[in-house]
């Protein structure tokens, strides 16, 4: 994959922004979002047709901008909105039991540290996300923050792989982030919750 699609990824569900969510996509796009991901968590999460709906009036704005439209953990979701691709994480399915439609699609894995890798089959997978690198409230089984120094030591094990830092990025951190060897940022809040989504996310751009 083109490891700039990486440079600013949001992340965001139903309930990780007020009001209009797709609206919430929409400014951060608009203001400079390389990569979009529907994480669907939460207390009352989205289901069945209200889901899909939600699903693919996100992905007609992502396809507006021009922008990759991933589905977390639900591969059957992704295929029926038809994603551009699919994230997961270590306990979702395993990538080589995923079906032929992804087999042209982007795939990233969270891989957190050396032991998460060394048993992490990466044959199809196109980027990593390491994280949480910084203590995050977006994601109550996160675990503990690995740092720069993690994210620098997962630098140096993937080699030249497309890596995306996750979590507890905001304008104070990302880029020591960038410069500790990843190709970019991944955030939920710092950007969802902003007064300014489309400020907030074309901030983070500047290098
Ligand atoms: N995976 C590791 S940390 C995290 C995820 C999904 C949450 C990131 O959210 P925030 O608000 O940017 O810390
Ligand atoms: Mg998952």
């Amino acid at each position: 994959m083109d490891r700039e699609l990486l440079r600013l990824y949001f992340i965001c569900g139903s309930e990780d922004a007020e009001g209009n969510v797709v609206q919430t996509v929409r400014e951060a796009l608009e203001g400079g979002a390389t990569m979009f991901q529907l994480r669907e968590k939460g207390q009352h999460p989205l289901e069945g047709d209200a889901l899909v709906r939600f699903a693919s009036d996100i992905k007609r704005v992502c396809k507006e901008y021009d922008v990759p439209f991933i589905v977390n953990d639900d591969w059957k979701l992704a295929e029926m909105v038809e994603a551009d691709g699919i994230h997961l994480g270590q306990d979702d399915v395993a990538v080589s039991d995923l079906p032929g439609y992804f087999d042209d699609k982007i795939i990233g894995l969270s891989v957190r540290d050396r032991k998460e890798l060394e048993v992490s089959n990466l044959e199809k997978v196109d980027y990593i996300g390491t994280g949480p690198v910084f203590t995050t409230s977006s994601k109550a089984d996160a675990g503990t923050a690995i740092g720069v120094e993690g994210l620098v030591e997962m630098r140096r094990l993937l080699g030249d792989m497309p890596m995306v830092a996750i979590g507890g990025i905001d304008d104070t951190n990302y880029k020591s982030c960038l410069d500790s060897g990843a190709d970019g940022i991944s955030l939920i809040s710092a950007i969802a919750w902003a007064e300014d989504v489309g400020a907030a996310a074309s901030r983070f751009l500047e290098e």
